[in-house]
């Protein structure tokens, strides 16, 4: 595990903290790459030469990002991740108005990791008609959706005429909505139940209606880490194929890590350079999203929750190592909205969504609320100082009146 702040690092969160309000009572219009105007300092001499090379715009090795995880100034990363978020987005802070369905919860693969899943016929679990998943799609909020992000369990007796249904049903009832449906761990089993190979299951999907996926199921990489959290899930190359694929037959997708577990810094130095060398060759990531792990009610609620050290250095490390995914994504839902505020300014521009009804880290004990109207996240956006940009799934702005919702193309 990382090392943890001592005593004095605390006093300098707090100052970093204060700056904060400082910005907040700024204007949103300030200029891009306004770190610039606060001197980078660290006591920790192994952060000069990462520094050096931030600056000119270089790649980092392995090395670079195990000593990002193991220095105790983190507002030094913090510094250089901001650095280069405001190189690349400005103050741009996106967030889309979106909404989750899980159609089932039964699986097939008991993760250690996971509160959600539950063996079929067992208490709590269910699966939705088609119907009813209809009719969660329809209800919640009445601000119009850009986004379904559809993921559940692996269920052992569901058709894929079912998933397929599902989205063919989704789009007609709701043509101008994205449907980000399916992990890479869904779609292989899906590929399997069905007899397909993993192109010709995601060519289906597609053609049923599916507009990219979402970055869930990546874990960490790791075998060894792997075989302890999620033995029965597709191996973290089976993982990397099934993206690549997707990307190939022109499918978006995002990236996740799942970290503060069992994993250690070389894991998660790996997991992140695994998706760096993809992103080079396929182009097809859109966001990283890090996981902080919620034990409760899971195998593993021995293990102590994620601290916010880890959680902010987390998102500034992958701003830094994952140079080549255009966005760095702070769930608020997994580390609670004041931290992700926080994290705008740690290198994420990405907040998520209004979600509406998150299920998976509910049952893992979160306390966050189920979803959030896009006015809060505005407000929360703008009180980082930072400009909320509502986007669509791909990117696109999208501009609302009192009767119409346009996204620009
Ligand atoms: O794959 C499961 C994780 C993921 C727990 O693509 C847990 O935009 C913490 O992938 N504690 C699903 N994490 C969520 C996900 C996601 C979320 C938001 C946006 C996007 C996106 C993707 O949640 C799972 C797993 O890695 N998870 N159980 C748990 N106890």
């Amino acid at each position: 595990m990382s090392m943890e702040a001592p005593a004095a690092l605390y006093v300098k969160i707090h100052a970093a903290m204060s700056s904060c309000d400082i910005i907040r009572g700024m204007s949103a219009s300030r200029s891009a790459h306004s770190s610039q105007a606060h001197a980078f300092q660290t006591d920790d001499p192994r952060l000069s030469p990462i520094h050096a090379k931030v600056m000119a715009g270089e790649r980092l090795t392995a090395d670079d990002a195990l000593a990002l995880y193991r220095t105790g100034d983190i507002l030094a990363v913090g510094w250089m991740a901001n650095f280069v978020r405001e190189r690349m987005h400005g103050d741009k802070t996106y967030f889309n108005v979106n909404r989750h369905i899980n159609p089932t919860n039964v699986c097939v693969a008991a993760c250690r990791l996971c509160a959600f899943g539950r063996k079929k016929d067992t208490p709590g679990a269910y699966t939705m008609a088609l119907e009813e998943a209809f009719e969660t799609a329809a209800s919640g909020y009445t601000e119009a959706v850009t986004e379904f992000h559809i993921v559940g369990g692996l269920h052992p007796d569901l058709p894929f005429q079912y998933f397929l249904d599902l989205c063919s049903g989704l789009k007609q009832r709701f043509p101008q909505v994205h449907l980000k449906a399916f992990t890479m761990v869904e779609v292989a089993y899906l590929s399997k139940r069905a007899k397909l190979s993993i192109r010709e299951t995601l060519v289906q999907l597609k053609a049923s209606g599916v507009d990219s996926l979402p970055g869930g199921g990546a874990e960490i990489f790791a075998d060894r880490v792997r075989h302890i959290i999620c033995d029965h899930k597709i191996d973290g190359g089976e993982w990397l194929e099934t993206a690549k694929m997707a990307h190939q037959i022109g499918l978006k997708s995002n990236a996740t890590m799942l970290y503060g577990h069992v994993e250690n810094d070389e894991d998660r130095v790996d997991h992140l350079l695994k998706l760096r060398a993809l992103q080079d060759e396929t182009g097809g990531f859109q966001t990283f999203i890090p996981l902080a792990f919620h034990p409760e009610n899971t195998a593993l609620q021995h293990l102590p929750k994620t601290t916010g050290m880890l959680d902010m250095k987390q998102i500034a490390i992958s701003r830094l190592v994952l140079d080549n995914f255009p966005h760095i994504k702070s769930y608020w839902q997994m580390v609670t909205a004041k931290m992700a505020q926080i994290s705008l300014r740690f290198g994420a521009d990405d907040m998520d969504g209004t979600v509406i009804e998150e299920k998976i880290y509910h049952d893992a004990g979160a306390t966050t609320p189920q979803g959030m109207r896009r006015e809060e996240l505005e407000r929360l956006i703008r009180a980082a100082g930072r400009e909320p940009i509502e986007r669509d799934t791909l990117y696109r702005p999208v501009t609302r009146t009192e009767t119409s919702v346009t996204v620009a193309v």
